[in-house]
């Protein structure tokens, strides 16, 4: 990272489309000299009219290709600075000529991401905002380019305005009644302030309530399948994953390597892993794969816990229930064709936990599986409310801005009556800074660039 990183004075050029060739490759040019550099690209005399697609042909020692170029003038444009865009052909030759010719005449290659920072530092989209830039390109599912839209287009950043407005409303009043004490004015009544804490409090963990789902659907799910051997796992893997990826024999122990596919479920990007069947064995490499199933299922985010229904249940299957009971189990019965041996009802391990019964033979109740594990999952139905915090930082922001939030209202309401002004305006001030950081206010240095670093060259 240069430190000219965080300067928007001279003029970057980068690709903005993807490595390799196409019909089209565009190049982006931004900053001050944008424009001048853009005229000697296209060897014309006339500037660019803002906003109007012009057919040009870009000139070295002689022309090189045609291409669409477009002036956008700051501050009304994607960097919020003079912005070109060169619409060429998709040869990575002539994309390759061109930023040649752009930074002979006086342009500086792009840093991943500096596109997008400069339209933050130049107030054209806050911290949110910028990162959804990065999620939208990163989808993989419908569902995750929609959260990440959503917050591009400011959803998330208006309710912590929201928020982060009363704050400030809260802090003015209780600043003014601290510097005019002599007055004996109170510009804040104690149980008008806790009640407006209440309803702030209230607001900010509406927003953090489904933040474990969010987080899910940006960072996708790890979800593990395991069992007692031969009860079905690797049929149910390659049923969900809709191929026949992991072998079936009648055979038990058949699985051994951690098999991994990821697949979409209604939105969420899902990495399946088929493990080895569980059981004390004496063959090394069937211990092995024992392991690593254990392993798995110790790092999963969820896990799809497969019983033979068929037969009475064993200890080993009641020692699988038990271990580590992750909140987001599913439990499948399957071989329900074969007969039921025991009902889910009268297993003491089963009570309280989602259960599907099912034979991955015949296909009986194998409809009940996704919705049964989106819901295992605690995913809702995503159309009812835009607003959706998806990203670990900002998770992490407002869970310290809520503990803030709450010392103060503590504070407030064990004062009896005289407002311990200093100390409630010091939590919420650490609370207000939690906000602004989230949206990129006062964000250190280091934040921004662990963010920015991770976009593509061209964003
Ligand atoms: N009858 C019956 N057999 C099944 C069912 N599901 C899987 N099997 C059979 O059970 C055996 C073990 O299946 P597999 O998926 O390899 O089990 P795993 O060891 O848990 O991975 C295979 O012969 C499958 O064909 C089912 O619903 N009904
Ligand atoms: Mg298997």
């Amino acid at each position: 990272m240069p430190s000219t990183f965080f300067s928007s004075s001279d003029t970057i050029v980068a690709i903005a489309t993807p490595p390799g060739r196409g019909a089209l490759g565009v190049i982006r040019l931004s900053g001050p000299d944008a424009h001048r550099i853009a005229g000697t690209l296209l060897g014309r005399s006339t500037p660019l009219e803002p906003r109007r697609a012009t057919f040009a042909r870009i000139r070295r020692s002689r022309s090189i290709d045609q291409v669409v170029a477009t002036f956008f003038p700051g501050p009304a444009s994607y960097t919020g600075q003079d912005l070109v865009e060169l619409g060429a052909h998709g040869s990575p030759i002539v994309l390759r000529q061109i930023i040649d010719a752009a930074v002979a005449a006086g342009a500086r290659l792009a840093e991943p991401g500096e596109f997008t920072l400069r339209a933050f530092l130049n107030g054209k989209i806050d911290l949110v905002q910028a990162e959804a830039v990065a999620d939208l390109i990163d989808s993989v599912t419908p569902l995750q380019a929609r959260a990440a839209f959503d917050q591009l287009e400011g959803t998330l950043t208006d309710a912590i305005s929201a928020i982060d407005a009363r704050l400030f409303d809260v802090i003015a009043r209780l600043e003014a009644s601290l510097d005019f004490p002599d007055e004996g004015y109170h510009f804040v009544d104690p149980g008008d302030l806790v009640r407006e804490l209440d309803r702030i409090l209230a607001d900010t963990r509406a927003l953090l309530r489904r933040a474990e789902t969010g987080r899910l659907i940006r960072e996708g799910l790890q979800v593990v399948i395991v069992g007692k051997p031969n009860v079905g796992k690797s049929t149910l893997f390659n049923t969900l994953a809709g191929a026949a990826r992991a072998i079936v024999t009648a055979q038990p122990g058949t699985t051994r390597d951690l098999l991994t596919e990821t697949i979409d479920l209604d939105g969420l990007k899902m990495t399946l892993v088929d493990t080895a069947g569980i059981r004390e064995t004496h063959n090394e490499v069937e211990r092995e794969g024992v392991l690593r199933a254990r392993r798995a299922q110790d790092v999963a985010d969820a896990r799809i816990l497969v019983l033979d229904g068929s037969e009475p249940l064993d200890a080993e299957d009641v020692a699988i229930l038990l271990n580590d009971q992750n909140s987001r189990d599913l439990c499948v019965v399957n071989k329900v064709d074969v007969g039921s041996a025991w009902r889910a009802a009268d297993v003491p391990a089963l009570l309280g936990r989602p259960v599907v019964m099912m034979s991955l033979r015949t296909g009986e109740g194998v409809d009940a599986l996704k919705p049964a594990l989106l819901q295992a999952l605690g995913v809702e139905a995503p159309e009812r409310d835009p607003v959706r915090v998806t990203n670990a930082r900002h998770i992490g922001l407002l869970t310290d801005c809520i503990e803030s939030l709450a010392r103060a209202r503590a504070a407030v309401d064990m004062s009896g009556g005289a407002i311990p002004e200093e100390f409630v305006l010091d939590d919420l001030h650490d609370a207000r800074e939690k906000l602004e950081q989230v949206r990129g206010r006062r964000a250190p240095d280091a934040v921004l660039q662990e963010i920015f670093s991770r976009f593509c060259i061209g964003k």
